[in-house]
Protein backbone atom coordinates (compact mmCIF):
# COMPACT_ATOMS: atom_id res chain seq x y z
CA UNK A 1 0.00 0.00 0.00
CA UNK A 2 1.28 3.86 -0.51
CA UNK A 3 0.78 6.16 1.05
CA UNK A 4 -0.49 9.16 -0.90
CA UNK A 5 -1.29 13.01 -0.44
CA UNK A 6 -3.52 14.86 -2.51
CA UNK A 7 -4.63 18.78 -2.57
CA UNK A 8 -8.29 19.54 -3.37
CA UNK A 9 -9.41 22.95 -4.40
CA UNK A 10 -12.50 24.60 -6.22
CA UNK A 11 -14.08 28.35 -5.79
CA UNK A 12 -17.58 27.70 -8.16
CA UNK A 13 -20.58 26.19 -6.73
CA UNK A 14 -20.55 24.66 -2.53
CA UNK A 15 -17.24 23.71 -2.32
CA UNK A 16 -17.10 22.58 1.11
CA UNK A 17 -19.60 19.64 -0.07
CA UNK A 18 -18.14 18.79 -3.00
CA UNK A 19 -14.85 17.71 -1.03
CA UNK A 20 -16.95 16.18 1.35
CA UNK A 21 -18.87 13.98 -1.55
CA UNK A 22 -15.33 13.93 -3.83
CA UNK A 23 -13.42 12.63 -0.98
CA UNK A 24 -16.10 9.73 -0.66
CA UNK A 25 -15.41 8.77 -4.47
CA UNK A 26 -12.04 8.48 -4.36
CA UNK A 27 -11.97 6.21 -1.42
CA UNK A 28 -14.98 4.28 -2.83
CA UNK A 29 -12.89 3.89 -6.64
CA UNK A 30 -9.19 3.80 -5.38
CA UNK A 31 -9.82 1.09 -2.77
CA UNK A 32 -8.44 3.51 -0.48
CA UNK A 33 -8.66 4.17 3.24
CA UNK A 34 -8.63 8.11 4.29
CA UNK A 35 -6.02 8.35 6.83
CA UNK A 36 -6.05 12.47 7.94
CA UNK A 37 -7.78 14.88 6.35
CA UNK A 38 -7.31 18.34 7.04
CA UNK A 39 -9.84 21.56 7.80
CA UNK A 40 -11.27 23.36 5.06
CA UNK A 41 -9.31 26.81 4.30
CA UNK A 42 -10.19 29.84 2.62
CA UNK A 43 -7.47 31.03 0.06
CA UNK A 44 -6.80 34.12 -1.79
CA UNK A 45 -6.98 32.64 -5.38
CA UNK A 46 -3.62 32.27 -6.73
CA UNK A 47 -2.40 33.07 -10.21
CA UNK A 48 -5.71 35.01 -11.52
CA UNK A 49 -6.84 37.14 -9.11
CA UNK A 50 -9.98 38.23 -11.24
CA UNK A 51 -12.39 35.36 -9.24
CA UNK A 52 -13.39 34.26 -6.18
CA UNK A 53 -11.46 32.98 -3.31
CA UNK A 54 -10.71 29.68 -3.35
CA UNK A 55 -11.43 26.82 -0.49
CA UNK A 56 -8.84 24.01 -0.08
CA UNK A 57 -8.20 21.32 1.56
CA UNK A 58 -5.37 18.26 1.99
CA UNK A 59 -6.21 13.78 2.49
CA UNK A 60 -3.74 11.52 3.22
CA UNK A 61 -5.04 8.02 1.64
CA UNK A 62 -3.48 4.44 1.51
CA UNK A 63 -4.35 2.89 -1.52
CA UNK A 64 -2.82 0.06 -3.82
CA UNK A 65 -3.63 1.79 -7.03
CA UNK A 66 -0.50 2.66 -9.03
CA UNK A 67 0.39 6.66 -9.39
CA UNK A 68 -1.40 6.45 -12.98
CA UNK A 69 -4.39 4.35 -12.26
CA UNK A 70 -5.23 6.81 -9.10
CA UNK A 71 -4.68 9.78 -11.57
CA UNK A 72 -6.69 8.56 -13.77
CA UNK A 73 -10.17 8.16 -10.63
CA UNK A 74 -8.82 11.66 -9.74
CA UNK A 75 -9.60 13.06 -12.87
CA UNK A 76 -12.99 11.21 -13.32
CA UNK A 77 -13.62 12.16 -9.91
CA UNK A 78 -13.34 15.91 -10.85
CA UNK A 79 -15.49 14.83 -14.04
CA UNK A 80 -18.02 14.03 -11.95
CA UNK A 81 -18.29 17.24 -10.04
CA UNK A 82 -18.67 19.51 -13.23
CA UNK A 83 -14.81 19.56 -14.26
CA UNK A 84 -14.49 20.58 -17.56
CA UNK A 85 -10.67 21.01 -18.87
CA UNK A 86 -11.47 22.27 -22.82
CA UNK A 87 -13.58 25.29 -20.98
CA UNK A 88 -11.42 26.38 -18.69
CA UNK A 89 -8.67 29.13 -18.33
CA UNK A 90 -5.14 27.95 -16.77
CA UNK A 91 -5.32 29.26 -12.68
CA UNK A 92 -9.02 29.95 -13.52
CA UNK A 93 -12.50 29.45 -11.88
CA UNK A 94 -13.53 25.30 -11.16
CA UNK A 95 -15.91 23.41 -9.25
CA UNK A 96 -13.16 20.46 -8.12
CA UNK A 97 -8.93 20.42 -8.71
CA UNK A 98 -7.37 17.45 -7.50
CA UNK A 99 -3.90 17.46 -7.25
CA UNK A 100 -1.54 14.41 -6.46
CA UNK A 101 1.40 16.04 -3.98
CA UNK A 102 3.05 12.93 -3.02
CA UNK A 103 3.17 9.26 -3.76
CA UNK A 104 5.13 7.67 -0.89
CA UNK A 105 8.72 8.77 -2.09
CA UNK A 106 8.22 7.91 -5.80
CA UNK A 107 9.80 10.55 -8.03
CA UNK A 108 8.16 10.70 -12.09
CA UNK A 109 8.19 12.90 -14.80
CA UNK A 110 5.62 12.52 -17.57
CA UNK A 111 3.57 14.36 -19.53
CA UNK A 112 0.53 14.05 -17.67
CA UNK A 113 2.24 13.60 -13.94
CA UNK A 114 5.14 14.81 -11.86
CA UNK A 115 5.99 13.56 -8.76
CA UNK A 116 6.45 15.00 -6.27
CA UNK A 117 4.26 17.89 -7.26
CA UNK A 118 6.43 20.62 -8.91
CA UNK A 119 5.34 23.43 -7.59
CA UNK A 120 4.26 22.73 -4.06
CA UNK A 121 6.73 24.69 -2.54
CA UNK A 122 5.36 27.68 -3.81
CA UNK A 123 1.96 27.56 -2.61
CA UNK A 124 0.90 28.47 0.81
CA UNK A 125 -3.09 26.87 -0.03
CA UNK A 126 -1.67 23.63 -0.38
CA UNK A 127 1.20 23.77 2.60
CA UNK A 128 -0.95 25.49 4.97
CA UNK A 129 -3.23 22.55 4.57
CA UNK A 130 -0.44 19.96 4.30
CA UNK A 131 0.99 21.08 7.45
CA UNK A 132 -1.82 20.16 9.13
CA UNK A 133 -2.18 16.24 8.10
CA UNK A 134 1.99 16.09 7.70
CA UNK A 135 3.77 18.32 9.15
CA UNK A 136 6.70 15.78 9.04
CA UNK A 137 6.57 14.66 5.77
CA UNK A 138 9.91 15.21 3.59
CA UNK A 139 8.50 16.13 0.12
CA UNK A 140 11.88 16.53 -2.59
CA UNK A 141 14.19 16.70 0.37
CA UNK A 142 11.97 19.32 2.20
CA UNK A 143 10.35 18.95 5.52
CA UNK A 144 6.60 20.57 4.97
CA UNK A 145 6.99 22.08 8.25
CA UNK A 146 9.92 24.09 7.11
CA UNK A 147 8.51 24.81 3.89
CA UNK A 148 5.48 26.52 5.06
CA UNK A 149 7.51 28.66 7.42
CA UNK A 150 9.43 29.94 4.28
CA UNK A 151 6.74 31.33 2.54
CA UNK A 152 3.73 34.01 3.68
CA UNK A 153 0.08 32.68 4.47
CA UNK A 154 -1.27 35.80 4.47
CA UNK A 155 -5.88 36.15 3.45
CA UNK A 156 -5.34 32.29 4.52
CA UNK A 157 -8.12 31.15 6.95
CA UNK A 158 -9.26 28.30 8.82
CA UNK A 159 -12.74 27.53 8.07
CA UNK A 160 -14.54 26.34 11.17
CA UNK A 161 -16.00 22.52 10.52
CA UNK A 162 -19.43 21.83 9.16
CA UNK A 163 -20.10 19.47 11.82
N1 LIG B 1 -6.07 26.69 -8.01
C1 LIG B 1 -5.88 27.21 -9.21
C2 LIG B 1 -5.57 28.61 -9.43
N2 LIG B 1 -5.50 29.38 -8.25
N3 LIG B 1 -5.71 29.65 -5.94
C3 LIG B 1 -5.98 29.11 -4.74
N4 LIG B 1 -5.98 29.90 -3.66
N5 LIG B 1 -6.27 27.80 -4.57
C4 LIG B 1 -6.31 26.94 -5.63
O1 LIG B 1 -6.58 25.73 -5.45
C5 LIG B 1 -6.05 27.47 -6.91
C6 LIG B 1 -5.74 28.84 -7.03
C7 LIG B 1 -5.95 26.36 -10.40
O2 LIG B 1 -5.95 25.04 -10.14
MG1 LIG C 1 -4.20 22.75 -8.78
MG1 LIG D 1 -5.00 20.08 -11.03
Amino acid sequence: MASVLIALGGNVGDVRATFGKAIAHICGMAQAALTARSSDYATPPWGDEEQDPFINACIEIETGLDPHALLFVLQKVEQKFGRTRTKERPWGPRTLDLDMIAYDDVRLQKPDLTLPHPRLFERAFVLVPLAEIAPDRVISGIRVRDGLSSISTQGIERLPDTG
